[in-house]
C-alpha cells in the first residue's frame, strides 16, 4: 500500500464541493451517492444516521508517524457527506479515549498496514481497502451507465485489485486481471473465475473499461487511450502518463482518500 504524503491530501477539505461538482458531472452520482450505491445503504438509511451518529478520526503515531492533514481530511470527508465529526486533539490510544468520552460511535483510524472504520454500537470493523474497491467500482458503473457484461480490466491483484474483482462479479461484469507479479494474477483469477491477462500493452488495447489498483506510474498511455475508454484508479500515484490524462480526464474517476473514506463510513451502517 502506497502511504500517502501530506501533499495528496491537504487541500482535500477546502475542494470537496469542487470535488463532488466533477463527480457528478463525470458519474451522475454525488460522494454521497456513490457511497450509498457502493455500501448498499438507502440515503435515507444514512441521512437518519447522520443525524445522530458521531464520527471521530483518530491520528495514530505508530510505524512512520501521523501524516499532517491524514485525520483532518478524513473529518471533512464524513462531514461532507452528513455527519458530525471532530478529530480528536489527542493521538493514539488518548485519542480513542477522547473520541468515546466525546461520545463519538463511529471512529476512523489508521497505521502503516491497516486504515478502518469501526461502528463501535454495531460493533462492525470497515476496511479501507474493501470500501475503496466498493467505492470505485460503483463510480465506474455509474459512469458507464452500467458495467454488466462488460468487459473491465483491472490492473494489480492487491488487496484493492482482489476485492474489486469480487466486486465486478457481484455487478455482473466481465473481469480480467493483470498483474506484474504473474502467479498473484493467477491465483486471482482462478480463485474468481475470471480471465489472466498475461500481456499487459494487449490488455489495454483491448479492453474500454479500466480499474487501476496498482502502485505503477505511466503505465497507462495515450495510445491506450480510446474514444469510449473509461477509468477507476484508486492506486497511488496516478498510473496515467500526462498526455493520457489530457485525452481521459474527463472520463477518469482517482483520488487519494474521497471515495474509500465515504464508502467505508456508507459500510459501517450495513
Ligand atoms: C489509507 C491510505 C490510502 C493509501 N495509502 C494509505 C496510507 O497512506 N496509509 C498510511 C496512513 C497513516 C496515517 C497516520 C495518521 O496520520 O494517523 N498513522
Amino acid at each position: 500500500m502506497t502511504r500517502l504524503t501530506s501533499e495528496d491530501i491537504t487541500n482535500i477539505p477546502q475542494t470537496l464541493d469542487q470535488y463532488d461538482l466533477e463527480l457528478k458531472h463525470k458519474t451522475g452520482c454525488t460522494l454521497r451517492e456513490i457511497a450509498c450505491m457502493a455500501a448498499s445503504v438507502s440515503e435515507n438509511k444514512l441521512s437518519s444516521a447522520s443525524a445522530n451518529l458521531k464520527v471521530a478520526a483518530i491520528p495514530i503515531s505508530s510505524g512512520q508517524g501521523i501524516i499532517p492533514h491524514f485525520a483532518q481530511a478524513v473529518q471533512a470527508i464524513t462531514h461532507h457527506i452528513g455527519f458530525s465529526s471532530f478529530t480528536t486533539d489527542s493521538y493514539d490510544i488518548a485519542g480513542l479515549a477522547e473520541a468515546v468520552n466525546r461520545k463519538a460511535q463511529i471512529i476512523f483510524l489508521a497505521d502503516d498496514s491497516s486504515f478502518v472504520a469501526v461502528n463501535l454500537p454495531h460493533m462492525l470493523v470497515v476496511d479501507n481497502n474493501e470500501a475503496t474497491a466498493r467505492g470505485y467500482v460503483a463510480a465506474l458503473e455509474s459512469m458507464a451507465r452500467g458495467i454488466r457484461n462488460r468487459q473491465v480490466l483491472v490492473i494489480g491483484a492487491g488487496k484493492v485489485g482482489t476485492q474489486a474483482i469480487r466486486t465486478l462479479k457481484e455487478w455482473g461484469a466481465r473481469a480480467g486481471i493483470f498483474d506484474i507479479n504473474a502467479e498473484k494474477a493467477e491465483m486471482v483469477a482462478k480463485e474468481y473465475g475470471v480471465t489472466k491477462e498475461d500481456d499487459l500493452e494487449q490488455a489495454l488495447q483491448h479492453y474500454s473499461l479500466l480499474f487501476d489498483a496498482s502502485p505503477a506510474s505511466e503505465i497507462i498511455q495515450a495510445k491506450h487511450i480510446k474514444s469510449d475508454t473509461m477509468i477507476a484508479a484508486c492506486g497511488i500515484p496516478l498510473g496515467l502518463t500526462a498526455q493520457a490524462y489530457s485525452l481521459v480526464k474527463d472520463r477518469l474517476i482517482h483520488d487519494p482518500l474521497q471515495i474509500g473514506v465515504a464508502t467505508m463510513l456508507a459500510m459501517t451502517l450495513r
